[in-house]
């Protein structure tokens, strides 16, 4: 066999290795989720097709042609039986694209379909899109809805000004989109999330109204937004139901993370937030739950973060970020939590309905100043003292 033909035996053997790898949960965790030894999907986890090119005379040095960057910030939903994920990836060239990985079990052997998604642009072209968030609605659609980010031509010499704007597109196969206007709004938004049922007869939105392209300033937090007509979906009256505050987890911005999960006891949401440091922006999770009669209503608060990035999950492009988009909720009451780590790899924590509708219900709220914080630990110190003598 020919050099070139045994390099391409090895790539494609070590490359099977990696997607083939078996995952396993990490042990002393908090009790609310496990995280796993392995990511789930790294850029090397592309298929070998997208980056090399295999014919000898063209690359006789059997170089990537074109290199991938990261792989982050799924949409996820189960589909046919598999743990399905559009994955953000990103090329060497700054773009993100979208393209689907399914694995069997939602923890390892994840396999990206042979093609990247072609979303149609036939809106205002979009110079990159990204993190997608899949609602399978009760109209019958898969929706997606994505950040679709501009130059802002208003500032002509300033080459990183931008405008975000929540992009919307629909699919029956998760193959063929369908790509509808940009959501209209007064304010540049991301993290826009479509709810999977009507409410009122309308579809609702979550939405992040913001001040500008980083700036959510007064935007005030997550916010909710019923629409008429999806296929000229607009925001016209816009309210907060999840807001920041001073010295939190999401003093500087929050944003919705998947559609949340409908349970007996109320909607399960996982969110994120930032808050501002030295070394730059820190995100993280965090959870709420809302009214079934009024997903707009709080009814939970837990204070604190729910997931952050530890040891090597720190790293990556674009440090101190957890961040999370997609999760699935088995029937069975298992479920998948797919997060990215700094901008660079995707990950997964398993829980179950119970144990986070647990979490949600009885972690203590953020009392917001030093004084509350140390009032609650003693609360629980005290209860121990009295409930739990002989442990
Ligand atoms: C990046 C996003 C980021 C956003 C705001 C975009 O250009 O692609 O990952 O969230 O800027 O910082
Ligand atoms: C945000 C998100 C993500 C990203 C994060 C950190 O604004 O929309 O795309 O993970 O920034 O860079």
């Amino acid at each position: 066999m020919s050099e070139f033909k045994n390099k391409v035996t090895d790539l494609r053997k070590h490359h099977e290795e990696l997607l083939n790898r078996k995952n396993e949960p990490l042990a002393w965790g908090n009790g609310i989720y496990e995280k796993y030894k392995n990511p789930i999907i790294t850029a090397e986890h592309t298929p070998l097709e997208w980056r090399y090119d295999f014919n000898e005379q063209d690359n006789p040095y059997l170089m990537q042609r074109i290199m991938m960057n990261a792989t982050l910030n799924a949409g996820a939903i189960k589909w046919q039986g598999k743990y399905v994920l559009v994955v953000r990836v990103e090329g060497a060239d700054r773009k993100s694209f979208f393209a689907v990985a399914e694995s069997p079990n939602g923890v390892d052997n994840f396999r990206f379909w042979p093609e990247p998604i072609t979303m149609p642009d036939d809106v205002i072209p979009a110079t990159n899109i990204y993190d997608m968030r899949l609602t399978a609605h009760e109209d019958g659609w898969i929706y997606g809805v994505f950040c679709a980010e501009r130059h802002d031509d208003t500032c002509p010499g300033d080459l990183s000004a931008a405008t975000a704007t929540a992009g919307i597109a629909r699919t029956r196969d998760l193959k063929t989109w369908e790509r509808l206007p940009d959501l209209k709004s007064k304010s540049q938004q991301r993290n826009v999330v479509l709810h999977p049922e009507f409410v009122g007869g309308k579809y609702a939105f979550y939405t992040r109204p913001q001040d500008g392209f980083i700036d959510a300033g007064s935007g005030g937090g997550i916010g909710w937004a019923l629409v008429d007509d999806i296929t000229h979906a607009e925001v016209v009256d816009e309210k907060i139901i999840n807001a920041r505050h001073y010295h939190t987890i999401m003093e500087v911005k929050n944003g919705e993370g998947p559609h949340p999960i409908k349970t007996p006891q109320g909607w399960l949401h996982l969110a994120h937030g930032v808050r501002g440091c030295a070394s730059g922006l820190r995100y993280v999770l965090y959870m709420y739950m809302t009214a079934l009669d009024d997903p707009t209503r709080v009814i939970a608060q837990p204070g604190g973060y729910f997931l952050v990035p530890e040891g090597g999950e720190y790293i990556g492009d674009v440090m101190n970020v957890a961040f999370s988009n997609g999760w699935i909720a088995d029937e069975d009451g298992h479920v998948f939590i797919y997060y990215a780590s700094s901008d660079t790899r995707l990950h997964v924590a398993t829980s179950t309905i119970d144990r986070l509708v647990d979490y949600c219900m009885n972690t203590p709220q953020d009392g917001l100043t030093t004084t509350a914080s140390v009032e609650t630990i003693k609360r629980l110190i005290e209860k121990n003292r009295s409930t739990n003598k002989e442990l």
